[in-house]
C-alpha cells in the first residue's frame, strides 16, 4: 500500500489531496518534526534532505511536492487531474506546478525558515520581511491569473488548484493573507468544497479555522 510520510499541515498535504481524490488506499505515516524525526537515521534513509514529505508507492521512494504529485495524477490519467500528455493545456500545468514549487514554494521557504538564510537576528528579520512582500506580489499575479475563471487551468480542475489552494493556506498569516484577494479567496472556497480536500485536512488532525 501506498505510505505518505507526513507531518500536519506541511508540503504533504498536497498529495494527501490529490490521494484522496484519485480515493486511492493509503497510509499516513507521521514523521514528527516537533521531536525531530525527520532527522532521524530512518527517515533519512527514505529521504536524505531530511524533508518532508516522502511518498513511498511499493519500490519506489520519491520526495519533492511536485514530483510526487504528477508521479499520482500519472498513475492515474482516469483521474483527469492533469491534461493529456503533449497538449497545450499539459503545457500550461506544468508551468503552474514548476511555478508553484520552485518560485512560489521556493520564496515560502525564506519566509518560514529565515534563520537559514542569516545569521543575525536584524538580518533574518528583513529576510522574512522581504520574502513576505515578495510572495504577496506572486499571490497578486495568481490572483489575476485566476480572472473570472475557478480553476488555475481555467474551467478544469487539476492537482495544480489543490498546490495552490495548499499555498494560499500557508500564507494565512501574512499581513496581507491570500485568502484576502478576492479571486484567491474564491479558489479557496471552492477546494474547500471538495470532499477530498476535507478529508486530507482532517486526516491530518487540522481543523477549522483552516485559514
Ligand atoms: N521542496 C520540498 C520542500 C519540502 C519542505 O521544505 N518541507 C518542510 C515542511 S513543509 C520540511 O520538511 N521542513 C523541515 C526542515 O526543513 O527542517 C518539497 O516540496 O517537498
Amino acid at each position: 500500500m501506498i505510505k505518505l510520510h507526513y507531518y500536519p499541515g506541511s508540503a504533504n498535504l498536497t498529495p494527501h489531496m490529490v490521494l484522496h481524490e484519485l480515493g486511492l488506499p493509503f497510509e499516513l505515516v507521521l514523521v514528527d518534526r516537533d521531536k525531530n524525526a525527520h532527522r532521524s537515521e530512518e527517515y533519512l534513509k527514505l529521504n536524505p534532505h531530511g524533508r518532508i514529505p516522502t511518498l513511498v508507492d511499493g519500490d519506489l521512494v520519491i520526495y519533492e511536492t511536485a514530483a510526487i504529485t504528477l508521479h499520482l495524477v500519472d498513475r492515474h490519467p482516469e483521474a483527469g487531474l492533469a491534461p493529456a500528455v503533449g497538449s497545450p493545456a499539459r503545457a500550461r500545468f506544468y508551468q503552474w506546478m514548476v511555478y508553484l514549487a520552485n518560485t512560489l514554494q521556493a520564496a515560502m521557504h525564506t519566509y518560514f525558515y529565515s534563520e537559514q538564510y542569516a545569521k543575525t537576528p536584524a538580518v533574518i528579520e528583513e529576510v522574512r520581511a522581504h520574502s513576505e512582500t515578495r510572495m504577496l506580489e506572486m499571490f497578486r499575479i495568481l490572483d489575476a491569473q485566476l480572472g473570472d475563471k475557478p480553476y488555475v487551468l481555467g474551467d478544469t480542475l487539476s492537482a495544480a488548484d489543490h498546490y495552490l489552494f495548499m499555498l494560499t493556506r500557508w500564507g494565512r498569516n501574512m499581513q496581507t493573507p491570500p485568502r484576502t484577494l478576492p479571486r484567491l479567496g474564491r479558489h479557496a472556497e471552492r477546494m474547500l468544497a471538495r470532499p477530498a480536500v476535507l478529508r486530507a485536512l482532517h486526516g491530518e488532525g487540522l481543523s477549522t479555522p483552516y485559514f
